[in-house]
């Protein structure tokens, strides 16, 4: 999920919290830690300390979230202080979270031409043709799903092909650095954050993740999906049925895509999204193209997509890759 960065998650809080920024084509290479893949839990020794140290040792903030978590879920003290002692704060995630204000002229005309320049990015051959790759790769798994949830299989594929190029691009940053970082070396989202810390704390415990282990994007999000850890809590299943709920998975992420869908009210076999003449109508959206503004008659599923991410942009990406998966696999 991704765009745009800082509308994305944003917005993504507010919709429900499913965010990512993977798909944000400028911060996705931005991450400098080695990449590493979960397929399993695993089990390391997390450093019992009876006191904080590192660089949030005289941090007040983390100290009460520590409070509140041994309070609020019976977590042990010396088990949050020994992992907030190895924290690393991440400056890039910090930077990308504050950019830089704008100081310069204003531009005399709003920028056109913005729907042109992100559908780019994601209506590629390179994104049709690995999609129909990947859904004949799981076939299996994404029939099942789509009857299981009742959900279009080509929007399953699309939202993963936008979302993490259908996996190859999960994000890098380990995500309990990155939500410790945004919640408490940043202001603007921290409440949002420390939340999203929270469930993830709940979230490695409840599935024996070892903490410092899953990555994802800078802001929090992970998996193919990039689910944000309240709604991998929520939303994420265990479809290929190991006992374990693994969204670096891929069935475990196609079912848990699809379980999300159908919990914002996807009805399949409806229409999404289609060009309209006119904008004189609640339901019709106004895409700025270089060619001029383009119309469209929005369905009640195209809301469901923007319940993913917040964007009207995004959602029409995600429709026109997944009818284009769609074609190009008949
Ligand atoms: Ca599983």
């Amino acid at each position: 999920m991704k765009h745009r960065f800082h509308k994305r998650i944003f917005k993504l809080a507010i919709a429900l919290t499913l965010t990512g920024c993977a798909s944000n084509p400028q911060v996705k290479n931005d991450v400098p830690h080695p990449a590493v893949v979960i397929t399993a839990p695993i089990k390391t020794p997390e450093y019992p300390r009876q006191t904080l140290t590192g660089i949030y040792a005289n941090s007040l903030p983390v100290k009460h979230f520590i409070q509140h978590m041994v309070r609020e879920h019976g977590f042990s003290e010396e088990y949050l202080n020994g992992l907030f002692s190895r924290a690393n704060r991440l400056d890039y995630v910090i930077r990308l979270e504050t950019p830089e204000p704008y100081h310069g002229p204003k531009p005399a005309h709003p920028k056109v031409g913005g729907w042109t320049r992100y559908r780019k990015q994601f209506i590629t051959d390179m994104h049709i043709n690995n999609g129909v790759a990947f859904w004949n790769n799981n076939a299996n798994a994404i029939q099942k799903a789509s009857v299981t949830y009742g959900v279009d299989p080509e929007y399953i594929v699309a939202i993963i092909g936008v979302e993490t190029f259908y996996g190859r691009n999960v994000g890098k940053t380990r995500t309990f650095e990155a939500l410790t970082t945004l919640a408490f070396d940043t202001q603007r989202r921290a409440k949002f954050f420390t939340s999203e810390l929270e469930n993830f704390l709940l979230m490695t415990r409840e599935e024996n993740y070892e903490v410092f282990k899953p990555v994802g994007s800078w802001a929090g999000a992970m998996g193919l999906g990039q689910f944000m850890p309240s709604s991998f809590r929520k939303l994420a299943v265990d479809f290929n049925n190991d006992g374990h709920r693994d969204l670096w998975d891929q069935n475990d992420a196609i079912g848990s895509v699809a379980h999300y869908f159908s919990k914002s009210g996807w009805q399949s076999n409806r229409p999404v999204a289609e060009p309209a003449k006119s904008y004189s109508d609640d339901a019709v959206i106004t895409l700025s193209a270089d060619t001029g503004n383009e119309h469209w008659r929005v369905h009640p599923n195209f809301k469901v997509i923007k319940k993913y991410n917040n964007s009207d942009k995004y959602a029409m990406a995600v429709h026109q890759l997944a009818q284009a998966i769609k074609q190009r696999r008949l």
